[in-house]
Formats: C-alpha cells, sequence, structure tokens
C-alpha cells in the first residue's frame, strides 16, 4: 500500500444554526436567522462521508466542539453559573450568545493546514490548526481545534503545531487556502498557500481577506517546507468582492490538476509560472481554466462548483469532483460540468452530493473535509476510532437521532436546555471516538 489522501470530515455539531455571522459570505449573510435542521445537517454529512468510505477512500472524522462555549462568555464579563451565564447574555447580549453557539468547526477544511510527510525537512506530517480571527464566532476554535487534532495524530509521526498568534497581521484560515498538487500523494509536492492580502498593507476591499501572506509564510516554515516546492499566489480582489472568502470557493486541486476560475487569482499567469516552476523535476501541472464568460463568478460562488471534493477514486482513470446539487441546479454549471466531462480533460466524472444543510452556512463538501495525505504507517498511528467504518457510521447515526433536533431557530438559543441537550451529545460522542472523557471542557469541570 502506497499513501493515500484520507478525509476527515468534521461532524455537524448539535447546534447548528444560522446565525448570519460571517461577512463577506453570502450564504451566511442571506440565511440569517433562518431555522436549520441539525439532524438533518450531520446525517447529510456523514452519508457523504459515508459514500465516499465505501467507494473504497480512507474517511476519517472530527469531533464538533463544544457550543455554547460558557467559558468565552465569561471571558466577556459574564459570571453565576452556565445557565445563568446563558440566560444574562441572552437578554444583554444576544448576538455575542450566536457566536457562541455557532457549529463552525464542522468546516474542517478550516481546521488546519497540513503539510504529509513527504514534503517535510524531518519526515513528519505536520498540522497547523488555524487561528481563524477574522471572524469573531470562529476565532474561538483554534485551541480546541489543536487539541482535537493531538488526539487524533498522536505519536512522533505526526507534529501538531499550535494555532499562528491570534493577530491580524497572522491571519490564517488554514487548508481553506491551501492546495497540494503532487505526481502522486506519497511523492513531493508543491504546496500553493493563497492569501488575500499582505500585513502591512491597508485594505479597502468591500469585504474582509482572511488570511494574510504572513500567515502562509509562517506555516510553510514551522512544517519545514522547502522554499523551492512552495507557490505563495495572491487571491484575486475581484473573487473576494463577489463572496469568494476563502480560495476553496473558487479552486480546488488533487493530484497534478488545478481546477479554478479566471478569476481566482490576481495575477493567473504569474500564478500559473510560478506553479510550473515549482513543479520542475516532479511533475507538468495541468491547469483547468474555467472561464468568467462560460460561469460568471457570481454563479460559481452560489453554485459552490469549486468548493467541491475533486478525487482519484479507485480503479477510475480520470478525477471524479464530488460536487454540491447546487452545481446540478445552476445552468451554468450544470452545462459546464456536462462539457467538461465529454471532453478528454483530467476530470471524467462529476457526482452531485446533498449537504444543503451547510450549504446554507456557506459549507460546500470540500468546506466540510480535511485533506490529510497518510502513508500507511502514518495511517496506522491514527485514533481509530475516527476512522469511518461501518460500525461506526451506524454508531453515528444512531448517536445523532438520539440526541439532534429537528429544527432550530435563533431564538431556540435562549433555550437553557439546549446548552444541556448538547453536552449530553458531545459526552456520548467521546465514547464512540475514543477520545477521553476528558475532552470536552465541560468535562473537565
Ligand atoms: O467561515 N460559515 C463559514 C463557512 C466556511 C466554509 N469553509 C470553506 N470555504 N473552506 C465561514 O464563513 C457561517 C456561520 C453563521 O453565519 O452562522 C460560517 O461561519
Amino acid at each position: 500500500m502506497t499513501a493515500v489522501e484520507a478525509n476527515f470530515d468534521g461532524i455537524i455539531g448539535p447546534t447548528h444554526n444560522y446565525g448570519g455571522l460571517s461577512f463577506g459570505n453570502m450564504a451566511s449573510d442571506r440565511n440569517r436567522g433562518a431555522a436549520s435542521a441539525p439532524r438533518a445537517a450531520v446525517l447529510e454529512g456523514l452519508k457523504k462521508a459515508k459514500t465516499l468510505a465505501d467507494a473504497g477512500l480512507l474517511q476519517g472524522v472530527l469531533p464538533p466542539q463544544e457550543r455554547p462555549d460558557t467559558g468565552f462568555l465569561r471571558r466577556a464579563g459574564f459570571s453565576g453559573s452556565d445557565a445563568q451565564v446563558l440566560e444574562a447574555a441572552a437578554k444583554s447580549a444576544p448576538v455575542l450568545l450566536r457566536n457562541v453557539y455557532s457549529a463552525s468547526p464542522m468546516w474542517a477544511a478550516n481546521a488546519a493546514t497540513v503539510s504529509p510527510s513527504a514534503d517535510t525537512a524531518d519526515g513528519r506530517l505536520h498540522l497547523t490548526p488555524a487561528n481563524l480571527i477574522t471572524t469573531l464566532h470562529r476565532s474561538i476554535e483554534g485551541p480546541a481545534t489543536e487539541r482535537a487534532l493531538s488526539r487524533i495524530f498522536t505519536g512522533d509521526r505526526f507534529a501538531v503545531h499550535p494555532p499562528l498568534p491570534p493577530q491580524s497581521t497572522f491571519a490564517d484560515e488554514g487548508a481553506a487556502n491551501h492546495v497540494r498538487l503532487c505526481a502522486q500523494h506519497g511523492g513531493p509536492g508543491v504546496e500553493i498557500f493563497v492569501y488575500g492580502r499582505e500585513a502591512s498593507e491597508t485594505w479597502t476591499g468591500r469585504f474582509p481577506a482572511r488570511q494574510t501572506r504572513e500567515a502562509c509564510e509562517a506555516v510553510a516554515r514551522a512544517h519545514g517546507l522547502d522554499p523551492k516546492r512552495c507557490v505563495f499566489i495572491r487571491q484575486g480582489q475581484a473573487a473576494i468582492d463577489a463572496g469568494a472568502f476563502h480560495n476553496d470557493v473558487v479552486c480546488v486541486g488533487t493530484l497534478t490538476t488545478l481546477f479554478f476560475h479566471e478569476l481566482a487569482f490576481e495575477d493567473k499567469t504569474g500564478a500559473m509560472a510560478a506553479i510550473r516552476a515549482a513543479a520542475e523535476g516532479l511533475f507538468e501541472p495541468v491547469f483547468v481554466e474555467v472561464p468568467e464568460n462560460e460561469v460568471p463568478i457570481a454563479d460559481a460562488i452560489s453554485s459552490y462548483l469549486f468548493n467541491s471534493q475533486l478525487l482519484a477514486m479507485p480503479g477510475a482513470d480520470r478525477l471524479m469532483l464530488n460536487a454540491p446539487v447546487e452545481t446540478e441546479e445552476t445552468p451554468s454549471t450544470q452545462a459546464y460540468c456536462c462539457r467538461m466531462t465529454s471532453g478528454n480533460g483530467p476530470i471524467g466524472t462529476v457526482n452531485y452530493v446533498d449537504v444543503r444543510q451547510s450549504m446554507r452556512n456557506g459549507g460546500g463538501p470540500a468546506c466540510l473535509r480535511l485533506r490529510v495525505v497518510l502513508t500507511p504507517e502514518e495511517a496506522q498511528a491514527v485514533n481509530p476510532a475516527c476512522l469511518l467504518t461501518d460500525e461506526i457510521y451506524s454508531a453515528l447515526c444512531k448517536w445523532a437521532e438520539q440526541h439532534y433536533r429537528d429544527t432550530l431557530s435563533v431564538e431556540d438559543l435562549a433555550d437553557p436546555a439546549l446548552m444541556q441537550e448538547s453536552r449530553q451529545a458531545l459526552d456520548a460522542l467521546t465514547g464512540l471516538l475514543g477520545l477521553g472523557s476528558d475532552f470536552y471542557p465541560f468535562q473537565r469541570r
């Protein structure tokens, strides 16, 4: 067995709701205040993961984080019992309450940046949790992500770093702004880091640029990457202004193929030349560029064509795009996919997957997974309870049926019972995933 690219999907947490918390993320903004369906959401995500596991890909899961984060409310000045803290926040700071209730850790592409051992100076697999400092609700995630990754990727083969310093200079959103190209997953690759701004510039864009060049460089340094095999590319201002709050909203790549929208990069020609130069001697990159006149950027963003998983499926000679159903429902992207697969390019199949609950918050199939290239020895060292087998899948579905609500509105966040239900669910989950009975903060109090 050679190295494989595993997908670790974020399990959607029991408090999944539409808080409208992400400025610059069109879907989050559009659905602010709508009722969510947490149980349907978690089952959609698990089904997507299980389908890929059944097709022969290595598939893992990442746990949700504790929400509501009452510890954060305490740091913001609330006191008393947890129920009192929540009640007071519901009355005097309802927006803050929404922030500490967000199930945003489900978007595992933002959990960390991952460099496979084939790329790093010390031969270990490196993971740096994202600090996600641009949005309040996501800035809470980094330390808990570090804890989760340390319980899943255990032992000397893995280096789990702390998140970068939580400051605007190092604004980091993890793998959503990182693409790795290579000839084979287990061989050396080219790591492409895409940033929206440099720390020193005055940002005048319509929406925030969530990733800095400085953050990308810090991660590349910490992981011990070969500078010759790293490329730092500036995201297109037009793409950010149109709602591409992460590069993975307009670009995805795997093996030698980079699939991207014409407006994804500020200097497309320079970007392609830099990737070609970094790949010299390893492989010839294959660029699949989708022109604006075939798929307008607004359609790319509303359909999430590029927020798809680009996968080498066992036994297939061309790649498969695991795309959201919204791509099939949008005429321009549907037509593009038909033309693309009937041609002889590297992407031969498009599979449409229903993750609508996550999509309504701006999270497509690619947002929900963190890719981790694992050698056979590394795969052996991963906490086995976090790898999706038939048994774990059935146990997780049963768990979700038992613990999740059918619907949740933003008003329901004031209900103290929701905190208790979430804690019961998460407590049970630590048993299922072998995370230990001290994994969540509420379990340690
Ligand atoms: O960071 N949405 C997430 C979506 C993340 C998608 N991830 C990738 N593209 N990789 C975000 O904007 C919305 C939460 C709310 O509004 O309730 C939210 O956080």
